[in-house]
C-alpha cells in the first residue's frame, strides 16, 4: 500500500524509508517539525509492520525499587530522597526475597530491579540480592541497575566496571534496563544530571555489558528542557554504539512527568510531542529490533496509540512501580495480561507474550518463573 505524505518534505524520506535506508540527522528535524504529523505516523508504522508484522509484544513482570535514597539529585526527579530525608526506604534482602515471591500470574518471568545511589550499601549487598534471588527463583531473569548504578558501584566497590559487571552476572544478572540515559547532550546533561555518569560513561557502561554477553534496553526522558536537536542526537548516539554492538534489544522514550520534581512548573510532553518521538524513534534507530511504548509514562491511551506510531512493545504488566508514580504519574499501579492483550487487539495487533530477551512464551503454558524450582 503506498504511504501518503501530504507534506513535500517528507517525500524524499519516505523514498528512502522505503527502500530501507539510513535517515540523518538533518532527516530526523525534518521529521520532528512536519506539520504532517500523520504522515510521520505512516512511515514509522511501515517500518513497526516490516519488522513485527501484526505483532505487539507484553510481559509479565514486577519491579522493585530496593531503594529511593540517592546521592545524585538530578532535577527531574520525584522519586530519589537525600540520605536521612523523610520519606526514603531502603529493603532488606529478606523484603525484597518476599517481594519477588508474592503471588505472580503464569507467564510472570522478569524482576525489573533499579534504586537510587545509596551512599552507604556495599557492593556486597547487591551480589547477594542477586544470589540470593537466583538461588530462590533460578528461572526468573533478572534485569537489573541502570548504567548510573552500575558506575556507583565501580566508585564504592574500587573494582573497574567490567569487573563489577562480571561479578554481578556471576550472582546471577541477566540484562540491564536502559535507565539514567536522559538526554546525552553534555550542557544539558549537566544541568538536569549532572551528579552522575556522564553520558560517555553511560555509553562505555553498555559497550562492556554487551562485549560481556548481556543484552540492554535505552532510554531517553523527553519533554523537559531538550530540544529536537538534542534528541536526535542521542538517538544517533545509541545508534552508533548499536553498530558496534548489537547488544541493544529494546529504545524506550520516557515521557517526563513533571510533578513532585524540582523541574515542576514544567508542563511535561504533548500526546502529539509522545507520538512524535515514539515515530522519530522507530525511523532513526534503524537497528534496534523493538521500540518500547512504556505505559506506565504514556498513559494507556497514549500508549495503545503508540503501537501505530512505531511501537511495538507495551513493556509489562508493572507490579510495584514507583519511580513514575511518585512523579504523578496518573495510570495504574499494575495491569493485568488480559488488560495488556485488549489493548493490543483493539489496536489491531496480535498480542505476544515475551520473557525479556524476547523469547515468545505460550500464555496457555507459561510458568510462574518465580514460582520455587
Ligand atoms: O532513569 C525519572 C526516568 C528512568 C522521571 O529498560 C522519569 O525495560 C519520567 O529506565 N518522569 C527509570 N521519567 C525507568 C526506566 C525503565 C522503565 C521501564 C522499562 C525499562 C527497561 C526502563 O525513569 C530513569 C529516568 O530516566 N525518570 N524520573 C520522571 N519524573
Ligand atoms: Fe537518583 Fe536516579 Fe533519581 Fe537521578 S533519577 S536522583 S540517579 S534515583
Amino acid at each position: 500500500m503506498p504511504i501518503l505524505v501530504s507534506d513535500p518534505f517528507l517525500k524524499p524520506i519516505r523514498d528512502k524509508v522505503l527502500a530501507a535506508q539510513r535517515l540523518s540527522r538533518e532527516d530526523g528535524l525534518v521529521l520532528a517539525q512536519t506539520p504532517d504529523a500523520l504522515g510521520l505516523g505512516a512511515l514509522a508504522n511501515h517500518v513497526r509492520e516490516r519488522l513485527h508484522a501484526d505483532k505487539a509484544f507484553y510481559n509479565i513482570n514486577r519491579h522493585i525499587n530496593y531503594s529511593n535514597v540517592c546521592i545524585a539529585g538530578c532535577s527531574f526527579c520525584a522519586f530519589s530522597r537525600k540520605p536521612g530525608e523523610e520519606g526514603g526506604w531502603t529493603y532488606s534482602l529478606e523484603e525484597i526475597f518476599r517481594k519477588a515471591a508474592e503471588e505472580c500470574p503464569p507467564g510472570c518471568a522478569e524482576l525489573h530491579i533499579v534504586g537510587g545511589l545509596h551512599p552507604d550499601l556495599p557492593f556486597q549487598y547487591f551480589l547477594d540480592m542477586l544470589a540470593g534471588l537466583r538461588q530462590r527463583f533460578p528461572r526468573l531473569h533478572l534485569k537489573a541497575f541502570t548504567a548510573v548504578e552500575l558506575a556507583h558501584f565501580s566508585q564504592i566497590s574500587g573494582l573497574d566496571v567490567r569487573e563489577v559487571i562480571r561479578q554481578l552476572k556471576a550472582h546471577g544478572l541477566g540484562s540491564l534496563p536502559g535507565g539514567g540515559a536522559e538526554v546525552f547532550h553534555e550542557d544539558l546533561r549537566k544541568r538536569i544530571a549532572g551528579r552522575k555518569a556522564d553520558a560517555q560513561n553511560w555509553l562505555n557502561i553498555h559497550r562492556i555489558a554487551h562485549e560481556e554477553g548481556l543484552k540492554s534496553n535505552a532510554t531517553m526522558l523527553y519533554g523537559h528542557l531538550e530540544t529536537w536537536d538534542e534528541r536526535i542526537e542521542h538517538m544517533e548516539r545509541l545508534r552508533d554504539l548499536q553498530d558496534e554492538t548489537g547488544g541493544f534489544q529494546a529504545f524506550i522514550p520516557l515521557a517526563f512527568h513533571p510533578e513532585n520534581s524540582p523541574l515542576g512548573h514544567l508542563p511535561g510532553p504533548s500526546g502529539l510531542t509522545d507520538l512524535r518521538v515514539m515515530a522519530l524513534s522507530r525511523l532513526m534507530l534503524d537497528n534496534f529490533a523493538h521500540i518500547k511504548a512504556y505505559w506506565v509514562t504514556l498513559g494507556i491511551k497514549m500508549a495503545q496509540l503508540a503501537l501505530s506510531f512505531g511501537a511495538d512493545d507495551l513493556d509489562g504488566t508493572v507490579t510495584e512501580e514507583t519511580i513514575h508514580h511518585m512523579a504523578g504519574a496518573s495510570s495504574p499501579q499494575a495491569l493485568r495480561a488480559r488488560d495488556l492483550e485488549n489493548l493490543i487487539r483493539e489496536a489491531g495487533r496480535r498480542p505476544a507474550l515475551r520473557d525479556t530477551l524476547y523469547n515468545e512464551l505460550d500464555p496457555d503454558t507459561a510458568p510462574r518463573a518465580n514460582e520455587r524450582a
